[in-house]
């Protein structure tokens, strides 16, 4: 029974260590590397800025990367780091057991039932040859005012800001189904970031941690969705458009 004890212990280790931080009011951070845009060689250079910075973990993934990419710059990036990596897969072919874990996304927002259901089936035969903990996160594309990447592939549509009810309730229906997580997304590169309103209510709304993503630019809006009930913030196009923001976000300033 204790080793059954141990055993579950360490397989929900993630997320236990996220739910430790939310109770005791420490909010975490994780940087978005896109396989796509990041070449290996520039890895450890990078992962050395964000050792030093306010990060608690390192998301990869992206919406369109070659198969074989991701499993190379997790390994690279678990040399340079201690901070959890975890898959944020926009496809089957990034699953790898070279990560720690996987946010498991079904894409609540839409009713295209691939992205729902249908991937999660193909991906099993892969996890289940890997000690990835699986993370099943309720994965919600909120109207930032223009197509994203997300929109473009899942074809689907994304909720309206006004729609406060539907996406309070979606989260909702998310967390009753069992979901871990709820990751609002206002979509990598977004032209605003998920409304702090919207980020409280859905707040009010949960019992589960919230991640908050898309469009993060400044301390500023990082601390907004902090303030406003984001447990985890993923920023990742700021990174790649601007060299000193993961210097200005030192642990050490
Ligand atoms: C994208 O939420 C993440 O899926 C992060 O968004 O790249 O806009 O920071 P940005």
């Amino acid at each position: 029974m204790a080793l059954l004890a141990l055993m579950l212990f360490q397989m929900n280790k993630l997320y236990q260590h996220i739910l430790d931080s939310i109770s005791r009011s420490e909010k975490l951070l994780a940087v978005l590397i896109d396989p796509d845009k990041m070449q290996v060689e520039r890895v450890s250079g990078f992962i050395a800025m964000v050792n030093q910075s306010i990060a608690t973990h390192v998301f990869v993934g992206g919406s369109e990367v070659q198969e074989g990419l991701t499993e190379t710059l997790v390994v690279e990036i678990k040399k340079h780091t201690k901070l959890p990596v975890i898959l944020f897969p926009g496809d089957v072919i990034q699953v790898t057991d070279k990560a720690d874990a996987i946010l498991f996304l079904s894409l609540i927002s839409g009713r295209n039932s691939e992205y729902l259901i249908g991937k999660h089936v193909e991906a099993v035969s892969k996890l289940k040859t890997t000690n990835l903990e699986v993370l099943p996160t309720g994965y919600m594309l909120i109207e930032n005012g223009r197509q994203t990447s997300v929109e473009r592939i899942s074809q689907t549509k994304p909720i309206k800001r006004k729609s406060v009810k539907t996406i309070t309730h979606t989260a909702k229906a998310g967390e009753l189904l069992g979901m871990k997580l709820i990751y609002l997304e206002a979509g990598s590169g977004a032209t605003h970031p998920i409304e702090a309103e919207i980020i409280h209510q859905v707040k009010q709304e949960l019992r589960i941690p919230l991640i908050v993503g898309g469009g993060i630019r400044s301390k500023k809006e990082l601390y907004l969705a902090f303030n406003a009930g984001a447990d985890l913030v993923v920023i990742g196009t700021v990174l790649e458009e601007n060299d000193d923001f993961i210097v200005s976000i030192s642990k050490y300033r």
